[in-house]
């Protein structure tokens, strides 16, 4: 198939019209995107309004995903670069969000590593023989950026296409892949997992440390390939107590950060209910938090301290109400986003969902909540 080029779209969109600053930093990223909002919101960087994308922006609320996915099964998808590359820029052109992110899955470099993982329709990830011992865990590898070509393939194309607009990479980190591997598919408890973190606590150690290198490796194929930024998943984090995490997750989540570097492109972590320990979170080594709906964008500033950039927090259900409902609420996160900085020092706001933008998403929604948070200013 054919990548239908887009920089004539590029052309028309804000990003391509950011004046440059003088005297801004310009130590990492990409050149072409360094004075894109987005990038100069993640480093810290005051810009005259807040960028916008969504997570799993990417995906099945666009009728052409839909239509391009028909018939390929969701691996295949994320191994094909120039599928990849037409699915991630979709909603860039569709909505003008202020950055891409990349087509591809948290378990993709699990399944570089040798694990048996399906994509099962409607149901999410699914391991055909669940981590139970320390020979399952030496038996996933420790990958290189040649077992995921595909990915750095479909980053330089990206790179190309996309022009002035960043392109998010991103990662799932080791506890949220731990939960699949060790649960076998999704989980609402995470019983299993919790289970093997308290009872064997060195076969956890090992299996997350595992984890963390193949993520630090999937995350540096992309930087090398050219992404502006990384964000790494804990989307199940949440089920944890602070304690938990700060002692048996965040040391990992930390190898993956401090593996990508001093002076890298912008870092971003985000979990879903992990108001208790978003300043963990932070310490992790992140640049920017995401918040869920949970905690307002003010108090998570708070929380974290000063400068803290956060990024969020419109509930993905909301996006199902009423317009007027929605309206409201993309101006009251707006706002709160400013107080967050005005009041609680925090650097920057990110506008993003909660969490990742739902099935039932009528894509028109999405794009005129681009267009209220363009027509806002600081
Ligand atoms: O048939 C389909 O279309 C498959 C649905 C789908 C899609 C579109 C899955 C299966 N993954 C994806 C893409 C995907 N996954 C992206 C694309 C980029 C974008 O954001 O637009 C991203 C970032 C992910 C990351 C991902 N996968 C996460 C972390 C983000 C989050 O939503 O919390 C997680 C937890 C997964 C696992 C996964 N993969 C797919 C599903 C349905 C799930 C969740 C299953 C569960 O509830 O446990």
């Amino acid at each position: 198939m054919t990548v239908i080029r887009t920089m004539a779209l590029m052309d028309g969109q804000p990003e391509a019209r950011v004046d440059a600053q003088p005297g801004a930093s310009v130590t990492a990223g990409p050149a072409a995107t360094s004075r894109s909002r987005f990038v100069r919101a993640a480093r810290g960087e005051a810009v005259d309004r807040a960028p916008v994308w969504f997570m799993r922006q990417a995906g099945r609320s666009l009728p052409e995903y839909r239509a391009l996915r028909a018939g390929t099964a969701m691996l295949d998808a994320c191994r094909d670069p120039d599928l990849v590359t037409e699915i991630t820029l979709q909603p860039v052109r569709r909505h003008a969000v202020d950055a891409a992110i990349l087509f591809s899955d948290i378990v993709v470099p699990l399944v570089a590593a040798g694990v048996d993982i399906e994509i099962v329709p409607g149901v999410g990830p699914v391991v055909a023989k669940p981590v139970r011992t320390l020979a399952d865990v030496e038996a996933i590898k420790a990958i290189t950026c040649a077992d995921v070509e595909f990915v750095a393939t479909a980053v330089g194309q990206l790179v190309a296409e996309l022009g002035a607009t960043p392109l998010i990479g991103f990662a799932g980190a080791p506890f949220t892949l731990a939960s699949y591997l060790i649960e076998g598919g999704p989980s609402r408890e995470h019983a299993l997992t919790k289970a093997m973190m308290h009872g064997e606590p060195e076969l956890w150690r090992r299996l997350l440390a595992r984890l963390a290198t193949i993520t630090a490796e999937f995350l540096r194929t992309q930087i090398a390939a050219g992404a502006s930024a990384v964000q790494l998943f804990d989307s199940w984090a949440g089920a944890l107590s602070a304690a938990d995490y700060e002692n048996h997750v965040l040391p990992h989540s930390r190898s993956v950060f401090d593996a990508l570097g001093e002076g890298t492109v912008p870092k971003i972590h985000f979990g879903v209910g992990t108001g208790e320990f978003l300043h963990l979170m932070r310490a992790a080594g992140a640049d920017v938090v995401g918040v869920d709906w949970r905690v307002p964008l003010s108090e998570a500033a708070h929380r974290m301290g000063p400068g803290a950039i956060v990024q969020g927090n419109l509930d993905p259900a909301l996006l199902l109400a009423p317009w007027p409902v929605i309206e409201d609420e993309v101006r009251r996160i707006l706002a709160d986003g400013r107080r967050a900085v005005a009041e609680f020092g925090a650097a920057a706001h990110i506008f993003n969902l909660g969490h990742g933008v739902l099935p039932d998403t009528d894509p028109e929604v999405l794009s005129r909540v681009v267009e209220l948070v363009h027509a806002s200013q600081q």
